[in-house]
């Protein structure tokens, strides 16, 4: 029993790598830490295995996420924030 519940969980993880998508994002109100922050809760409220990685000098955002990009951008833009690419 547990080797077949392990070998679904890889089966499980493996399938959402597979479904991993990179979405390049400009937010050109995104200013500080606390921007960064925030817009990055709003993703993991969504998707809790996302990564984010944010430069807030060039306002860009890179998000790795099994969720859909529309579904991300609005959840950005009820954070607050506006996503112009
Ligand atoms: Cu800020």
């Amino acid at each position: 029993m547990v080797k077949a519940a392990e070998s679904f969980r890889y089966a499980h993880e493996r399938r959402e790598r597979n479904n991993m998508t990179t979405l390049e994002l400009v937010i050109p109100d995104m200013a500080c830490g606390a921007c960064v922050e925030t817009i990055t809760k709003a993703i993991q409220a969504l998707d809790a295995s996302a990564t984010v990685e944010a430069n807030t000098q060039t306002k860009q955002l890179t998000i790795n996420t099994t969720a859909a990009g529309t579904v991300m951008k609005d959840a950005i833009a009820t954070a607050g924030y506006t996503v112009s690419a």
